[in-house]
């Protein structure tokens, strides 16, 4: 659903682990700049110093033993700090922002992997974003196992990255449930495939989009 009050376009893409969101967020960043666009690529948990530090607690191997809910508190609290500081006035400002993981991330991971009911989700969601959704959705779709092969190239795991099979199947299932009931907004990009083709594909919605 396109906000009518903010002037810019709000991108986000989601996806499980070693989907290819920090792949193709380059890509579409070069993309949008080279067609004369201002683009401001940020992401979640972060994009803020507050947001940052929030993300250590999150990601890092710790024995902080954080529960569902205090987990799903801090994601919104990073997220409230970068709207404020980042995404709105980016928006207001005309520029297209693109943002690795977004609200969508929390329904997929807090809600499908950790088990947090979504009304729960959906009134935090609602008193920190209320009218606002991202324009467009590039969901990186692909199964659990090649995802968390590819994904294992980047180093050692995270907090998340530790998790069982199943963790991310259930986030996976989430996400898919999620381009099915607003098709308008999340785009499925099948992200098996090989990086020249999905990108030829993204580059496809971005101009059905009339963004390039
Ligand atoms: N999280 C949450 O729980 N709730 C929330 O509300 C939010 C987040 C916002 C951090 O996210 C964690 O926060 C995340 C969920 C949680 N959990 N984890 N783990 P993150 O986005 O920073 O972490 P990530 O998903 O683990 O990122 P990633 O593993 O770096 O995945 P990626 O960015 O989607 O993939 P990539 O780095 O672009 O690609 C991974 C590797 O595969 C890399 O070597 C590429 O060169 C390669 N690759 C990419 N595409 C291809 C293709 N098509 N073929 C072959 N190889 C490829």
């Amino acid at each position: 659903m396109i906000n009518k009050t903010q002037k810019g376009t709000f991108i986000t893409l989601e996806g499980i682990e070693g989907a290819g969101k920090s792949t193709h967020i380059r890509y579409i960043h070069e993309l949008l700049s080279q067609a004369g666009k201002k683009v401001l690529t940020t992401r979640e948990p972060g994009g803020t110093d507050l947001g940052e530090r929030i993300r250590d607690i999150l990601l890092m191997q710790h024995e902080l033993n954080i529960d569902a809910e205090s987990e799903l508190l801090l994601m919104f609290a990073a997220r409230s700090q970068h709207l404020k500081q980042v995404i709105l006035p980016a928006l207001a400002n005309g520029i297209i922002v693109l943002c690795d993981r977004f609200t969508d991330s929390t329904y997929a991971y807090q809600g499908g992997g950790r088990g947090v009911v979504s009304e729960k989700i959906d009134r935090l969601a609602n008193l920190v974003h209320p009218n606002l959704k991202p324009d467009l959705t590039l969901l990186l779709d692909l199964p659990v196992d090649i995802g968390l092969e590819r994904a294992s190239k980047n180093g050692e795991a995270d907090r998340f990255e530790s998790e069982a099979v199943l963790f991310f199947e259930s986030a996976r299932q989430v996400y898919l449930n999620i381009a099915i009931a607003d098709p308008g907004r999340v785009k499925v990009v099948n992200a098996i495939r090989d990086i020249d083709h999905i990108q030829q594909e993204i580059k496809s919605i971005l101009q059905e989009h009339k963004l390039c």
